[in-house]
């Protein structure tokens, strides 16, 4: 820990005490969960850089932009259109939120019967244990569930916050509201930079973002490779980082890994041996460190090939057309590719049904684990429909429900094991 960061994090206001506590707890379960696997690809290096210094460069990098006159921008869900904030000169930074430290913190405010996630990132503002939350301008949340919006409303006594409109349906007037609040979201953030979001800018941020998209849909293509040449847990970190660090630096950083992925391919090199047992993990996303079910099936014996989740296909799945001439033809097309999300706050929700049949087609698995954070009700009640249509195709399926803690390891451990074991035979 440098002196220049501490002299930072104290002028953002962070609790140093329990700050270093965080990060104390944090380098340990990295080295455990990452650094310990075998065969890595080199291209790894500079994620794992990123994470072991989570709070210094690139929160400086902010710092820097803040004092530049620039503005960032704190999200939590891949629905918020971040070409916007980049067109508009800010910075959009996707928030962690999947760490058990922060979680008894939030549960003095939050009901305790609420999930991880929300009480997590309520948690890093509530007791000031993350630079990026402190370095933001701005934290834009959604109406996605219940629980997020309503803690919305609860951080929002504490720091700017401003919440878009996520329809619940996919049907014509639900487009319009959704196109509605994506042209609203462009003057809330122009009005915070005090810079017009222009059809040059948006179309350059347009580029930017969706080249970062397609470094990631090649990442997760080479994943289909039988062995696959990156561990599940290599690949869920290279999606987390993605939120958070410099859009063109990560696209250049992503392609670099897939380069060497290519030519472990091309030598049939894998990260784990040819007949581990192939998993798609389904369901809620996995803020980072949140590392856990990855963890648990991987030291199994197993391999996670994909993720349908907000912290895999759902974050990069779909440009934005890049075709339109005019802001309001550009700001169309950002919401048609937004609605291409298909997160269980919809209803009906089939095409997810559909994405992850595909998905296990695609990526050959033996498997498809769904992922459920306790108390997330949307996810859970969807995971009928999820066991129903897998049913019909003949693919096993483990309905996983948990949370941030240790506590129920050694029952995921014995679950995950039973089903490897079934799979296998
Ligand atoms: S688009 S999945 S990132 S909302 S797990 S907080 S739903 S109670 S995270 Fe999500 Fe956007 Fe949807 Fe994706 Fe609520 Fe469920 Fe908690 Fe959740």
């Amino acid at each position: 820990m440098t002196s220049q960061n501490e002299k930072m994090w104290a002028d953002l206001g962070i609790d140093l005490k329990n700050h270093e506590a965080l990060l104390g707890a944090l380098g340990p379960i990295f080295a455990e969960i990452y650094l310990s696997q075998k065969n890595r690809p080199h291209g790894m290096g500079f994620f794992d850089f990123v994470v072991g210094d989570i709070h210094g460069i690139r929160v400086q990098e902010l710092r820097q932009h803040a004092m530049n006159g620039g503005k960032v921008v704190a999200t939590y869900c891949v629905f918020v259109p971040e070409e916007i904030v980049w067109a508009a000169g800010a910075i959009p930074v996707g928030l962690c939120a999947g760490a058990q430290f922060s979680v008894p913190v939030a549960e003095e405010v939050l009901p305790r019967n609420t999930c991880a996630l929300i009480k997590s990132s309520f948690g890093f503002k509530l007791g000031r244990l993350c630079p990026y939350v402190q370095a933001s301008h701005l934290i834009v949340g959604e109406t996605t569930c219940d629980g997020k919006k309503k803690m919305f409303e609860i951080l929002g006594q504490y720091q700017p916050v401003y919440v878009m409109e996520v329809p619940n349906k996919k049907t014509p007037l639900s487009r319009e509201l959704w196109a509605g609040e994506v042209v609203a979201f462009k003057d809330v953030i122009g009005k915070l930079t005090g810079n017009e979001v222009t059809a040059a800018n948006l179309s350059q941020a347009t580029k930017l973002v969706n080249e970062r998209r397609h470094a990631l849909q090649r990442l997760y293509e080479l994943r289909q490779a039988r062995p696959s040449p990156i561990s599940g847990k290599d690949a869920l970190l290279v999606t987390q980082v993605s939120f958070y660090d410099d859009v063109s630096r990560c696209t250049q950083q992503v392609n670099a890994l897939c380069d060497e992925l290519d030519r472990r391919v091309a030598a049939g090199q894998g990260a784990t041996p040819a007949d581990a047992p192939r998993i798609l993990v389904s369901g809620s996303p996995m803020a980072i460190p949140n590392w856990k079910l990855h963890h648990v099936l991987e030291t199994a014996g197993a391999v996670v090939v994909c993720e349908e989740s907000c912290t895999g296909t759902r974050f990069f799945t779909g440009l934005v057309s890049e075709d339109g001439g005019t802001v309001d033809e550009q700001l169309r097309a950002v919401a048609e590719r937004y609605l291409q999300i298909h997160c269980a706050c919809f209803t009906p929700n089939d095409e997810r049904l559909d994405d992850i049949v595909r998905l296990a087609r695609e990526y050959q698995v033996d498997g498809v684990v769904h992922y459920n954070l306790q108390f997330c009700h949307t996810y859970a009640n969807e995971a009928v429909k999820v066991e129903r249509a897998l049913a019909e195709e003949g693919i096993p399926l483990l309905r996983i429900e948990t949370d941030y803690s240790d506590e129920d390891m050694g029952q995921l451990r014995t679950r995950i094991d039973a089903f490897l074991e079934m799979i296998r035979r």
